[in-house]
């Protein structure tokens, strides 16, 4: 496969004669197209929290999250400039709504989900409900819902948003819409989806199933409590630390279509071992400081900073506290597609 075929002068008259018949000889780029593993633009990269804040806070006298829509700058992986990428499928933003506003109410096919990075008491609307949103909740807007974000806590506040726009442009399925209003009117109680699909029941009679899960905020406390049992309970995984996955409690299956998303924990001094999965992530690390080395590069990380693991690039994690991170990949998409594969090492 990674063979190069010989240039001959005849060769090259065929290549030049075909191109303007928008036609292309395979073997002079198949070990390109067909490599015998991932070659990733994507790199290795970590943004600092407090660098991205002091930004946005610039940002917010700059721009009303009204006029911009949406107040977000884009995390673009340095392999990847120009494309609003955090790795090949995957987009990334940290956006700012500030004390009294809105971003009006709008709907598209992309999913997003949202990492709370800072403040508590402002909330997002989905589906006719409206959720508050505190530090390390997970919260979903799934394609195609009217989403309306809104502050009226005295505090800025900041999150991660996790959206799969580079998959949906792939794929020339994009679809968006604006409500018109800047808020979508409110027809169910907060807390109503948690109180059906959060506590282990599911409605009786539940027929619909939608592959993104009917939880639209996974709250931290109840995912920190998780993981503070597992610890408690046994040994870490030698590659994860003590690591779970959201689920969208009706199918078991990831809690969204597109991007799964994780939370793991880290023990004070505990050192994984070498890991690699075809599914580049985002981690979001929440407790604790730490270092992880990614390929050949090393990063020093604290809470509410973000780093990307390309594909097939090796990582380990150093946690010098307890630490714990949250992560997303587009490992669902290749799942379903029989191509997500890891290497554990001898783990
Ligand atoms: O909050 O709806 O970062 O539509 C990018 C696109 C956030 C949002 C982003 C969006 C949103």
């Amino acid at each position: 496969m990674e063979h190069a075929v010989l240039d001959t002068p005849e060769r090259r008259a065929f290549y030049a004669a075909i191109d303007g018949e928008n036609l292309s000889a395979l073997w002079t780029n198949m070990a390109a197209l067909i490599t015998p593993e991932p070659r990733s633009a994507c790199r290795p990269f970590l943004w600092r929290f407090d660098a991205i804040r002091a930004r946005m806070m610039e940002a917010g006298a700059l721009i009303t999250a009204k006029e911009a829509e949406r107040r977000v700058l884009v995390l673009e992986n340095p392999g990847l400039r120009g494309q609003s990428k955090i790795t090949t499928s995957l987009y990334a933003g940290i956006q700012l709504v500030m004390p009294g506003e809105v971003a009006p109410a709008h709907r598209h096919t992309q999913s997003a989900l949202r990492f709370v990075l800072e403040g508590r008491g402002a909330h997002t609307a989905v589906g006719g409900e409206k959720t508050m949103m505190e530090p390390g909740d997970f919260v979903i807007t799934p394609s195609m819902q009217w989403h309306d974000h809104g502050n009226a806590s005295p505090d800025p506040m900041f999150w991660l948003d996790g959206l799969d726009i580079p998959v949906v442009q792939f794929l020339d399925a994009s679809f968006a819409e604006g409500l018109g209003e800047d808020e979508q009117p409110i027809t169910k109680p907060t807390g109503d989806s948690w109180a059906r699909y959060g506590h282990n029941l599911l409605p009786v009679d539940l027929k619909r199933s939608s592959r993104t899960s009917p939880i639209f905020n996974y709250p931290y406390a109840h995912s920190r409590e998780a993981l503070e049992r597992m610890k408690a309970a046994g040994d870490p995984d030698p590659c994860h630390g003590f690591k779970l996955r959201y689920t969208n409690p009706v199918t078991g299956d990831h809690a969204m279509p597109t991007m799964g998303t994780f939370l793991q924990l880290l023990p004070k001094g505990f050192a994984t071992s070498r890991y690699r999965s075809t599914d580049a992530t985002v981690f979001v690390p929440v407790e604790g400081r730490g270092r992880s080395r990614i390929g050949e590069e090393t990063f020093a990380w604290g809470p509410r900073d973000v780093f990307v693991v390309p594909s097939w690039k090796s990582v380990t994690h150093e946690a010098d506290d307890e630490a714990v991170l949250f992560s997303y990949s587009d490992r669902p998409i290749q799942e379903k597609l029989d191509l997500w594969r890891e290497d554990r090492g001898n783990a």
